[in-house]
């Protein structure tokens, strides 16, 4: 049955707003845990409570075949050297992959194999595309000084594990070195 309401979605690439799609904003006291920096994160959570991202979810059908999307922003913006980040995951089913197309900005995904914890660091900028293969965690971060806006494209039945990454973190950080993104071992 083709449902046209759920056929289309209008996104300002901008903003990342997607009139109808329910959305999901994470402060930087939802990022607790995350930075390297704790000192710094205290000091800036001290000083306020700032919207960090967002993602506005399109869900059309949840079948075996199906898929999902996201349109995120996320802002510019550092703690420490380290910059804004979401708070990456694995995908619960494993298996899972998914891409991102960059819209625009500048950004970066720091991704880690799970078996491995062999990691890279890869560009998400306008008009590329980063694959995420299954079983390998990811996080994106804005290393530019203008709002990152992408679209992460995804099984249906995907699933977010936070849990894993909330326990151990990234194996890696992503730091300003020389006006330059930079990664490099979490000590
Ligand atoms: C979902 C996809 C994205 C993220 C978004 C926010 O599989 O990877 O839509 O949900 O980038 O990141 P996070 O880690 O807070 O879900
Ligand atoms: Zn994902």
């Amino acid at each position: 049955m083709l449902n046209t309401e759920k056929l289309l979605s209008q996104f300002n690439p901008v903003t990342g707003e997607m009139p109808g799609a329910p959305m999901v904003k994470r402060h930087l006291s939802d990022l607790r845990g995350c930075f390297a920096d704790t000192a710094a994160f205290e000091k800036a959570a001290a000083a306020g409570n700032p919207l960090l991202y967002s993602v506005g979810a399109v869900e059309p059908a949840s079948g075996a075949g199906d898929l999902h999307y996201g349109v995120g922003l996320l802002m510019p913006g550092k703690i420490g050297d380290e910059y804004y980040m979401t708070k990456g995951h694995l995908h619960s089913w494993r298996e899972a992959a998914e891409f991102y197309i960059g819209l625009t900005g500048e950004g970066v995904m720091l991704l880690e194999d799970e078996a491995t914890g062999e990691s890279r660091m890869m560009p998400l900028r306008p008009n590329g595309v980063v694959y995420v293969p299954g079983h390998t965690a990811h996080r994106t971060m804005n290393v530019g000084d203008k709002p990152l806006t992408y679209i992460g494209v995804y099984p249906a039945k995907a699933g977010h594990d936070y849990t894993t990454i909330a326990k151990k973190n990234f194996r890696c950080v992503v730091v300003e070195r020389d006006n330059q993104p930079t990664m490099i071992e979490r000590k």
